[in-house]
């Protein structure tokens, strides 16, 4: 039987409402309104398309939002002379700066200057740490997402095999630490396979849920897959141009060979990407309430 195919729009969309409702409850009690602004260094188009759906998306649920587009060469320290504006904008509660960055812009150094409290990615190391610890304030929105994607789908992680395809900080390594913590929606067997293991398809084929975030179009194929397995792919590959001139979008997984064996997938597009976009906009919620210390 073809797998159950888990929308991440629809679960989106739902999770939007929820945060609709949260937007009016801060607006009327406390008469906040969650700021978020959103930089991007250069034109990279995929960069572009998902800044541009993040302030869509806040715009549309009532967020304050500005877009800050800064020039390919703008230098390091004006980058980090913005992000300190932000981090004393008192109608700013978060900041987040798109990735990848241009080579000459250290990439640490950006996320370390983002004020902890307002780093609505997660990326900033004492909100790792936090994660790490079992303390988290902000997960990062992918795994955020993928893990309300499973919870919200009705599939058990607790005592699952995880099987994680990547150790990238913004996905597979938060992932896999967020789905091993002692807690509800977690408490699986995380394994984090790489570039340097040695028989990845011995792992994925144990996975109960195998989470795909290897950057590689179609490199999971139905024979690495156990049945009935569960399958996120992560990927958003550019692999081409539609003939309505839009980009034309492929997984990391094989999605045609491995819909036959697993019994619930993520599509790609409509999978995990606008899971990210609607997380970032509930921490941005989150941040609010957390820099104005109200409860709940
Ligand atoms: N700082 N940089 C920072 N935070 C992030 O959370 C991200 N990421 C990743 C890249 N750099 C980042 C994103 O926002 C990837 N990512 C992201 C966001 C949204 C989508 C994909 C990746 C998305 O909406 N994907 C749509 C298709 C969009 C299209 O047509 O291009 C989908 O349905 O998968």
């Amino acid at each position: 039987m073809p797998a159950r195919i888990i929308s991440g729009t629809e679960i989106a969309s739902q999770i939007r409402e929820e945060i609709r409702k949260e937007v009016a409850y801060l607006k009327e009690k406390y008469q906040v309104i969650p700021g978020l602004v959103t930089i991007i260094v250069g034109k990279n188009p995929a960069s572009v398309s998902y800044v541009t759906a993040k302030q869509k998306t806040a715009h549309e649920l009532g967020f304050y939002s500005v877009q800050e587009n800064m020039e390919e060469n703008i230098s390091e320290e004006a980058l980090l002379n913005v992000i300190m504006k932000y981090n004393g904008d008192p109608l700013v509660h978060g900041i987040l700066v798109q990735l990848p960055l241009p080579a000459h812009i250290n990439e640490s150094k950006v996320l370390y200057t983002i004020n902890p409290e307002k780093d609505v990615d997660g990326f900033h190391p004492v909100n790792i740490g936090r994660l790490m610890i079992g303390d988290a304030r902000f997960y990062p929105c992918t795994p955020y997402g993928i893990q309300q994607l499973l919870i919200r789908s009705n599939i058990r992680i607790e005592g699952a095999e995880v099987v994680v395809v990547g150790r990238s900080n913004i996905v597979g390594k938060p992932i896999a630490m967020m789905l091993c913590q002692k807690a509800k929606g977690a408490n699986a067997t995380v394994t984090i396979c790489h570039t340097g293991t040695k028989d990845l398809s011995f792992h994925t084929r144990h996975a109960d849920i195998l989470i795909v975030a290897a950057g590689k179009p179609k490199s999971i194929t139905a024979d690495m897959v156990k049945d009935g397995a569960t399958v996120i792919d992560v990927g958003v590959n550019r692999i081409g141009v539609t003939p309505e001139g839009k980009a034309r979008l492929c997984g990391d997984v094989d999605f045609e060979g491995v819909k036959e064996k697993a019994s619930a997938i993520t599509p790609v597009p409509g999978g995990v990407g606008p899971m990210t976009i609607t997380m970032l906009m509930l921490n941005t919620i989150k941040a609010a309430k957390l820099t104005r210390r109200l409860q709940g």
